[in-house]
This record gives structure tokens, sequence and C-alpha cells, in this order.
């Protein structure tokens, strides 16, 4: 089989591209890992960034989003002093919208599907050969027989653990990480959200945020020590903590319900440089990783799809190569943005095991400058609702 674009993963990246590229008439072919069904399982992103939301639509899956999706105007910090309002619209003009990315995934896999694009599920052992050379091409195995995709470009849409990202030399590489000594333990749950807008909440008892999906669907999440199972969390146990650890007028209206889905999620901070290696371009969580403070996951996985699909495009239709020789800078100018938020909002909003007295106090006046100041209200706005694509 040959093709234009071999993309490596059928998660929101891979399906994002794939469905840019089919609509310019650019021909590609998706090869994921796993079933449909186990794709659209795992629970994970819930705020998509204007600059996201209005991707989806220019790519023509919007129309759900639009109708469904949630539009904020801001969120709610709280602390022990209280709980204060970031008003998104009123700082910087923009918002956010409150959609699954469980949602976003099944909306691209019914479009990839109405445009008769190529995706193919349950491929084993995919393998990228060529990529510095001029003639790439790709290898797997499906039902037990192996099959090769010649191609012009590959596109590494598969996420932290794929293929794409361990076929760039080490020599090439280079990989920036932090780990922080906590995960989040996540449920759903189909009850009403206890407030309008998300909470995030820093308690002496550890971080905890309130999120939802629908008006009858809520997400939440509590910071627990990376020792912990979801064995050890009973639902009662995991509402009793939230409720201890998000203010109390919160707590006492919050209606809880049976867990839906629970699992632990580790935090980390990873970027792998560059993101282009010859005919091999790295998109989303396979070159890096944002713990979830600032949900900036999946729009920086929609970020490097947004500059990708335009080099590619520039060059199929105007053989300009230019967007393609850019790509890895641009994106990661923004990623390493996004990066700095994601770690500035995950240190100023969790309980870290080493905290001395002083790290305690300066987080503290951290939050206390963020509730009385406009401008740094401002700031984390802008950051919060999505850097522009263009400002580098
Ligand atoms: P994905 O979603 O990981 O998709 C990659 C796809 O590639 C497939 N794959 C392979 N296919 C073929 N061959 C191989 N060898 C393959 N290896 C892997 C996988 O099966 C998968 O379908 O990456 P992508 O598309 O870049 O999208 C990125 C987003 O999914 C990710 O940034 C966010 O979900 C991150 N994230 C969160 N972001 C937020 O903004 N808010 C959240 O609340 C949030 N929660 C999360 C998350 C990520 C998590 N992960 C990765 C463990 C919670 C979790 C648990
Ligand atoms: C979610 O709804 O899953 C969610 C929302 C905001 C975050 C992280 C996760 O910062």
């Amino acid at each position: 089989m040959r093709t234009q674009v071999a993309i490596i993963g059928g998660g929101p990246s891979g399906l994002l591209l794939s469905q840019l590229l089919n609509k310019s008439g650019i021909e590609t072919v998706v090869l994921e890992r796993r079933t449909r069904d186990y794709v659209l399982s795992r629970i994970r992103a819930g705020v998509l960034e204007w600059s996201t939301v209005e991707l989806l639509r220019a790519a023509g899956v919007g129309d759900r989003m639009d109708r469904e999706g949630i539009v904020h105007d801001g969120c709610y910090l709280s602390t022990a002093k209280g709980m204060f309002h970031v008003d998104f619209k009123e700082r910087v003009g923009k918002q956010v919208m409150i959609y699954g990315q469980t949602e976003v995934t099944r909306d691209l896999y019914d479009a990839q599907e109405a445009l008769g694009a190529t995706v193919i599920h349950e491929a084993e052992d995919v393998a990228l050969h060529d990529v510095d050379g001029d003639a790439p091409f790709v290898t797997y195995t499906k039902d037990g027989a192996e099959h090769r995709i010649d191609c012009d470009y590959i596109a590494g849409c598969d996420g932290f653990h794929g293929v794409s990202r361990p076929t760039i030399p080490e020599s090439i590489r280079t990989e920036y990480e932090r780990v922080y000594p906590f995960g989040w333990l996540g449920i759903l749950a189909e009850t009403p959200p206890c407030a309008d807008e998300l909470i995030y909440a820093n308690h002496p008892r550890g971080f905890a945020l309130a999120s939802m999906r629908n008006p009858n669907l809520t997400r939440y999440y509590i910071q627990v020590p990376l020792t912990d199972t979801v064995e050890d969390w009973s639902d009662d146990a995991f509402w009793a903590e939230l409720k201890a650890r998000l203010p109390k007028e919160v707590a006492d209206g919050m209606v809880t319900g049976p867990s839906i889905e629970k699992s632990i999620a580790p935090l980390r901070s990873f970027v792998s440089e560059p993101m282009r290696w010859g005919r091999l371009f790295l998109c989303g969580d396979s070159a890096h990783i944002v713990p979830p403070t600032g949900a900036k996951g999946l729009n920086l996985a929609a970020s490097d799809v947004h500059y990708l699909f335009e080099g590619l495009k520039a060059f199929y239709q105007a053989g300009d190569a230019s967007g393609l020789d850019s790509y890895s800078d641009v994106a990661l100018a923004r990623v390493w943005k996004a990066t700095r938020f994601s770690w500035w909002m995950t240190t100023s909003m969790h309980r870290f095991p080493d905290q001395s007295d002083f790290d305690q106090r300066i987080q503290e006046s951290e939050l206390e400058y963020l509730a009385g100041s406009a401008v740094a209200q401002a700031a984390m706005a802008e950051n919060y609702v999505g850097l522009p694509f263009d400002d580098d």
C-alpha cells in the first residue's frame, strides 16, 4: 500500500491530523494498536482551549461540540483563605469549552468514516523504516499477516509509550523531565456538577479538582500518594476526602453517587527535542507530557497538529517546505510555554511531601497575590485559555 502521510496512533492527535489532511485532499493511513472501543473508553481531558474549539470546527467536527459542550467564562480557585473566581472573559476576552476527550475522539472517528479515510485498528508490531532517507515506510502485522505502507512522511501520534519517539536515535534526542511525587485519583459519576465552573482547590490535605462533562456527569480528582491504588479508595472514602478539601458551602451542596470510572494517573512534565527527524514528525503526547493541572495535554496535541497540518498543506499544495522545516522549533516554543504554565499551576496547587514551612508560605503568598491582582489573573487567564498559535 502507498499513501502520502502515514499516521501512527489513532488518539486525538492522529485522528485530527488525518481529518484535516483528508479534507484538504491529502491521503493518509492511520495505524492504531488498540480497538476503537478501547480508545473510546479512556477518560482523559475535559477542557478545550478556544483555538482547539476553532480547529475542531475547521476540521468539520464542531457540530456536536457546539450543541453539547459547555462554555465557561472562568474558573474558581479555593485556598485556606477562601474561594475566588478568575474571570477569563473579563481578563483576556476569551473562554474555554467543556467537552470531553472521549467525545472529541468519537466525533473524529465518525467524521473519518464519513470521509472514507483509512483507520486500521489492532495494528501490531508497527515499525518505522528509512525515516531519515527519501523513501520511508511503515510495517505492521494485522490478523497474523505482515503489511507495508510506503509514504512521503510519517506523523508519530502514538502517545508517550509509542514507537515513534524511540525511532529517533538517542544521539539526536534530548529529553527533559520532572516527575511529581504524587498522582491524581479521578472518578466519573452520574451526578450534577457542584458548581457552575471548575474548582481547583489547594488544601492542607492535598489538591482537589471539581470538573464536569455535562449537566449530569461529573469528573472529580484528588491528589494521592503514588503508593495508593484504586482498591485503596472506596467511593465513600473518595467522596469524604473530596468534600474535606473543597469549601464547606460547596461540599454541603454536593450530590454524590456511585463512580462509573475510577483511575490513578501519575503526574509528570516531559519534553523531547527535536520534534522532527528526517521524514518523521512527532505530535502530541509522543513528544511531550504535561501534568493535567493546567488542562493542557489535549490542547497541546491540537496545536502540534495545527502546525504540522499547515506545513504539510503548504508542501503538497504549493511545494513550500518552509512550514515543515520550522515545525519542530515553532511547536516546541508553544510546548515549553504550556509546560511552564502546567508546572506553575501544579507547583502552586499541590502539597509536596518535602514542602518546608518556607515553601508553604511562598505558595500561600503566590495564591494571595493571584487572588488580589487583576494583572496576575490576566496572566493566568491568558495561559489557561491558551496562548495564540502564532505568537512566536
Ligand atoms: P494518546 O491519546 O495517548 O493517543 C496515542 C494513540 O496511539 C496509540 N498507540 C499506538 N498505535 C500504533 N502502534 C503503536 N506502537 C502505538 N502505541 C500507542 C495508542 O493506543 C493511542 O490510541 O496521544 P495523543 O493523540 O497525542 O493525545 C494526547 C492526549 O490524549 C493527552 O495529552 C491528554 O489526554 C493528557 N491527559 C489529560 N489532558 C488534559 O488536558 N486533561 C486531563 O484531565 C488529562 N488526563 C491525560 C489524562 C493523559 C493520561 N494518560 C496519557 C495516561 C489522564 C491520563 C490517564
Ligand atoms: C477534567 O475534566 O478531566 C479536567 C479538567 C481540568 C483539568 C484537568 C482535568 O485541569
